[in-house]
């Protein structure tokens, strides 16, 4: 589900609408297209009991999308709020050279994604090897005019973190 509906709705033959919808329906004939058994019922659960709440029906449930995460360009409304002072970033040695020189970037997202909390940024660090936790100085940032948004799921997302509001 986080291949079709934040990367590559292609796989299903499907595309996201404009802010990152596609019809609930097709998003289950598509997977069982895949040869995998699904039904609403279980498609309610793995939205109900995904560990981070990576998607949201609308409404009716007549439609669902990731809520962030994505690497196709849509726009899922994002919140714009003000974070606390300090963000985390979990990410590994080999990408710290890079990001002392140029900062935080998207990469291959639509956004940098940011945690609240060292236990969640240590996890996301982790995916990649020995994670390396990075301080981001969010409230500094926001002082000095950035944006920052919290998707539905509690990601906070920014467009980009110079060097200089990155502390190690
Ligand atoms: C790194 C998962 C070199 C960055 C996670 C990261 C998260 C740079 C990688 C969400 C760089 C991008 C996102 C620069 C950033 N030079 N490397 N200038 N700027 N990087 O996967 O934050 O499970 O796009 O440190 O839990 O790792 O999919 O971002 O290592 O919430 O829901 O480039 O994805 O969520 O990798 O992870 P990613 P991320 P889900």
């Amino acid at each position: 589900m986080s291949l079709i509906l934040r990367h590559n709705p292609q796989v299903i033959g499907a595309e996201l609408d404009e802010n990152g919808w596609i019809p609930t329906e097709i998003l289950l004939a598509g997977i069982r297209k895949k040869g995998i058994r699904i039904d609403h019922d279980l498609l309610d659960e793995v939205v109900e009991t995904n560990n981070k709440k990576r998607f949201a029906f609308n409404a009716d449930k007549t439609k669902i999308r990731a809520s962030q995460g994505h690497s196709v360009k849509v726009d899922v409304e994002l919140k714009e709020e003000t974070p606390p002072e300090i963000l985390y970033h979990g990410t590994v040695n080999k990408f710290l050279d890079t990001i002392k020189e140029q900062g935080l970037i998207p990469m291959n997202r639509l956004h940098v994604h940011l945690s609240k909390d060292l236990e969640t940024a240590t996890n996301v660090g982790s995916r990649r090897g020995k994670p390396i936790i990075l301080k981001i100085m969010a409230r500094e940032m926001i002082q000095d005019g950035y944006t920052f948004y919290l998707s539905e799921n509690g990601v906070w997302l920014t467009d980009k973190v110079l060097p200089e509001y990155i502390k190690q």
